[in-house]
């Protein structure tokens, strides 16, 4: 990042970057300065699996690549750049498949706890979503309660994860092209954790050396995140929280109250705060703010619980990855309530300088410095209550060094699948129909996924910024979940009238017409499972090939960091997408690494990876590849558009 260019987009972000300077706080952004990445690790060339290294095996800068330079480039155990890259890239996929199928794994749990009356204040909210889900997995209905249909499929869920052989149960929602290449290439995940147990194993030293075989192996674990526990954890949040639908809120730190007790919720998996939004707007808990001076309790998230709170509850988003500890600076934020997931140690630090509580409730995530406040679900309400309270009694140590920027912009979110479906057919003809036909006909040019983090290696939403709006003018609808979600909202991109701001004419006659955004929200991270349900969606309803791999759309994370990006990015490409990341690539130490992702992997998936770091660049590199796709179909030249009379319909038949 060149010195002088500004470390975010967001004025919001950057008045409290300068406040955090004032207060003697420390935040990420000024972390990155002074913690430079390391340029070995960095390009995937450090290998520390065993205790003969670290061993670093990058060229020596200014020596020429030469077989004898070649050749020593190995590690202590002979390992080669390769190899060491692939099984870097694996354990990367593996980290970020075991998040997702340990909160998927809970929620099968907790699933099932509510179906057998074991966690009071939960209930089944989404009926529909329930009953299918049964027939999808051959599960009785009959004349049996919702709570006896949901044991059955709880059980069968929470099996996947310990499952040794077969394959995944959801695989087959996929289009069946899909699953031949899968089966075809020995890359149906058997069940979930088996694929992260094995990946772990076959990168351990001196098992699989050669990279070709261990990153087709990660590919296998990365389906099993994709196929297997982010689509777990998000059908069970649907049927348990409610699927989510249209709803309108606000995003940015702008949405904090000075006059009321501000609880921010930060994390990944949403059961606290669920309950939570039912506990801070009882009349006890607010008449015990009044009591301690507040006006009354303002519940704002962070990250992605924030996308799931939103997205069923409205609740507003204080903003994203990069901003947890600026809410922090304001100096107005009662307590932090985290669970799991991109929690920054640095909150106890920053928090510090402030009054503010940093409270941690998941017995798998805890903070040295931060309040324990263990979460019970089988007791949640009770549980919750304590938690408010506390961050309720905090509101008296408020210092005076209070700021809440003055920013914070309108936002639609709630498209997942099945609100899609219905907004574009209707209730009782819900299909896919009028977007593939608008694809067909070009008004719509093709579908991009946009998606993933923050990271303060490049300035702060300006990535997300440049590739949406870039991708929109160029009638690209434009689907989002986590980070990169937030980023949108905060710019205005997330309301119906950034159509006609924002949007080529194409695609801006079709939002119109359906009264939706050019820039849909479709959830947390997890949640990028529905955009796979969507494009399956649109290969079964016809006319735009028969597979994933055929239709013309693509996948970014412009401003990733984590993980669970690449094992998401990872199951996407396996799943037949082109996927761009930018920012920074993890296997640019070696070339023969790189050009697998980047270019062999596509005649066996028909999906690869590209890294871009312009945005700009990025987003022609997906357009290009849409219209690819469009030429392959046939559908890259628009017709003229012919009305039919009746005399030309009888012809036709
Ligand atoms: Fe984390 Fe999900 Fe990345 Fe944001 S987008 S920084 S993973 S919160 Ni998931």
């Amino acid at each position: 990042m060149a010195e002088k260019e500004p470390k975010s987009i967001d004025p919001a972000t950057l008045e409290m970057i300068e406040k955090a300077k004032q207060d003697g706080a420390r935040v990420v952004f000024e972390r990155a300065e002074s913690t430079r990445p390391c340029p070995i690790g960095a390009d995937g060339n450090c290998c520390s699996i065993c205790a003969m290294g670290p061993c670093r095996v990058a060229l020596p800068r200014g020596k020429e690549e030469t077989a004898e330079e070649r050749r020593k480039r190995v590690g202590v155990c002979g390992a080669t750049p390769e190899t060491i890259s692939a099984r870097n890239f694996a354990r990367m996929i593996a980290a970020g498949t075991a998040s997702h199928g340990d909160h998927g794994r809970v929620m099968a749990k907790f699933f099932l706890a509510i179906a057998r009356g074991e966690a009071p204040g939960y209930e089944i909210k989404d009926e529909q979503k329930l009953l299918q889900l049964a027939l999808d997995l051959g599960v009785t209905i009959g004349d049996r309660s919702n709570e006896e249909i949901a044991i059955d499929i709880g059980e069968l869920l929470l099996n996947e994860f310990g499952k040794q052989e077969g394959e995944l149960l959801f695989l087959n929602r996929a289009p069946l092209k899909r699953q031949e290449i899968w089966r075809k290439h020995g890359i149906a995940p058997r069940g979930i954790d088996i694929e992260v147990a094995e990946a772990m194993h076959r990168t351990h030293m001196g098992t699989d050396q050669d990279y070709r075989d261990l990153l087709i192996a990660g590919t296998r674990t990365a389906l099993a995140d994709g196929w297997g526990g982010s689509m777990i954890g998000t059908d069970i949040q649907d049927i348990i929280f409610g699927t989510p639908s249209p709803v309108l809120s606000q995003i940015n730190l702008g949405v904090l109250k000075e006059d009321e007790v501000n609880i921010i919720i930060h994390g990944h998996e949403p059961q606290l705060a669920e309950m939570m939004a039912i506990v801070a707007q009882t009349p006890e808990m607010i008449e015990y703010a009044k009591s301690k001076g507040a006006k009354g309790i303002n519940l704002a998230g962070m990250c992605c619980t924030a996308n799931e709170m939103l997205m069923r509850h409205g609740v507003p988003l204080a903003g994203n990855f990069l901003q947890q500890e600026l809410a922090i600076v304001t100096g107005a934020v009662e307590a932090m309530v985290v669970d799991v997931q991109c929690i920054m140690q640095g909150l106890v630090d920053t928090a510090n300088c402030y009054h503010t509580k940093v409270i941690t409730t998941d017995s798998r995530a805890k903070i040295q410095g931060a309040t324990h406040m263990g979460f019970e679900e089988h007791n949640a309400p009770e549980s919750t209550k304590t938690i408010v309270k506390t961050a309720i009694d905090n509101f008296v140590n408020r210092g005076k060094n209070i700021r809440i920027p003055q920013h914070k912009t309108h936002m639609v979110a709630g498209f997942s699948h099945e609100t899609i479906n219905y907004l574009l057919g209707g209730m009782f003809r819900s299909s896919y129909r009028p977007l593939n036909d608008n694809i067909i006909n070009g008004r719509i040019r093709g579908v991009a996924g946009v998606v993933g983090c923050n990271n303060p290696r490049t300035p702060h939403d300006v990535g997300n910024l440049a590739m949406v709006k870039e991708l929109i003018k160029n009638d690209v609808l434009v689907l989002q979940t986590g980070c990169m979600a937030m980023a949108s909202g905060k710019s205005g991109l997330m309301v119906p009238e950034a159509a006609a701001k924002y949007a080529g004419k194409g695609l801006a006659e079709v939002c119109e017409t359906v009264g939706i955004p050019p820039v849909l929200h479709m959830g947390a991270c997890i949640d990028n499972t529905r955009i796979l349900i969507a494009a399956t969606s649109m290969v079964k309803d016809g006319g735009l090939g028969d597979d994933i791999s055929d239709l013309p759309a693509a996948g970014a994370a412009p401003e990733w960091m984590s993980e669970k990006a690449i094992a998401i990015g990872q199951y996407f490409v396996g799943s037949g997408v082109f996927t761009v990341f930018g920012t920074t690539w993890p296997t640019t130490g070696s070339k023969e690494v790189t050009d697998f992702l980047f270019k062999d992997i596509e005649e066996m998936y028909g999906g690869k990876w590209a890294f871009e770091t312009d945005p700009v660049k990025a987003a022609h590199l997906m357009i290009d590849h849409i219209d690819k796709k469009r030429k392959a179909l046939g559908i890259d030249k628009t017709g003229e558009r012919v009305l039919f009379d009746m005399a030309m319909r009888r012809d036709l038949e």
